[in-house]
């Protein structure tokens, strides 16, 4: 009998690249938030994919990108602590674009420093026939001594495949997790990124970058799951528009993320939202902890 198989894989790449999308494609559950906004994750989000003989748990991680305030750091500390504890790093990059002339540092440093590399050329599905051979071979010279796949996150296509390239890469191991167990994270912090998904989607500019959800209350009510929320934002100003006029706003953020938070627990939900304001939060090392972000990941 074949020997249990178990590994770490973590998803790196520019802000926007798919990480998110190919970790919920590849775990079969919608574990991270997905926007076409950058910066859309903040965490290290671990999946779990676990079958007959083996476990792969992937790591989602932010975006890597300069460190500008309190956040980011924290932000990058998640990506480097990915990278270390990698026994297959996944470098996704948006191939939909033309490439840079320009490398970014960090690639390099991800280059450098993995053991065992793939690197995935994401969005395939975006590429007209037509241009397709030109921009692949462009990419491809951007990585010469790298292994390539291309997939589509969203599509699918290149999918298996690289799930034969995890299975056959990663070492003989016993499971890390129980094979139920679908992510580290709680059920309040899902419920917390549903909302700022939601957040993301229906607000512009510097607002959604300036919000944090907290769940206060996360309670199974007879059937009914009773989740109470808080939006933190870093001004008044923001409370306002994310208010909306008449309370418009924050009535569409409750009733999609109700939508999704009844798919995902296949529960009926009571939620409610309230707002308030954390000046600068985003650089005070007090309030970073207090939202979950540590320097242990
Ligand atoms: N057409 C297409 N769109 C994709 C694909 N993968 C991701 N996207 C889209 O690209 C956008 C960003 O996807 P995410 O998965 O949030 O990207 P990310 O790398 O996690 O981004 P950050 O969390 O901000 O670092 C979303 O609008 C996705 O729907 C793909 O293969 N094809
Ligand atoms: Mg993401």
């Amino acid at each position: 009998m074949n020997k249990h198989k178990a590994g770490f894989i973590s998803l790196l790449g520019l802000p926007n690249a798919g990480k998110s999308t190919l970790m919920n494609a590849l775990v079969g559950e919608r574990l991270s938030i997905i926007t076409p906004k950058a910066q859309t994750t903040r965490h290290r989000i671990i999946g779990i994919l676990s079958g007959d003989g083996f476990q792969l748990v992937f790591s989602d991680t932010p975006g890597y990108l300069e460190s500008a305030h309190g956040l980011h750091q924290m932000m990058m500390r998640y990506v480097d602590s990915a990278l270390k504890d990698a026994d297959i790093v996944l470098l996704l990059v948006d191939v939909s674009r033309p490439p840079v002339k320009e490398v970014d540092p960090y690639r390099k440093q991800i280059i450098e420093a993995a053991e065992s590399l793939i690197v995935l050329f994401n969005k395939t599905d975006l590429l007209k026939p037509e241009e397709r051979e030109i921009r692949l071979q462009e990419w491809r010279e951007q990585f010469p001594d790298q292994e390539i796949m291309e997939l589509s996150a969203v599509t699918g296509d290149g999918k298996d495949e690289l799930m034969q390239a995890l299975l056959n890469r990663i070492p003989e191991c016993p499971a890390y997790y129980d094979p139920d167990e679908l992510t580290d994270k709680s059920e309040r912090f899902i419920a917390a990124e549903i909302i700022r998904e939601k957040i993301f989607l229906n607000y512009r500019q510097e607002v959604p970058y300036s919000t944090e959800v907290m769940i206060e209350r996360f309670k199974d009510d007879e059937g009914l799951l009773r989740i109470e929320a808080m939006v933190y934002v870093e001004r008044e100003s923001q409370k306002g528009i994310i208010i909306g006029a008449g309370g418009l706003g924050l009535k569409t953020v409750g009733t999609e993320a109700r939508k999704d938070m009844e798919a995902f627990w296949q529960q009926k939900i009571f939620l409610t939202i309230r707002v308030k304001v954390r000046p600068n939060w985003r650089n005070d090392p007090r309030q970073l902890r207090y939202f979950g972000y540590s320097d242990k990941s």
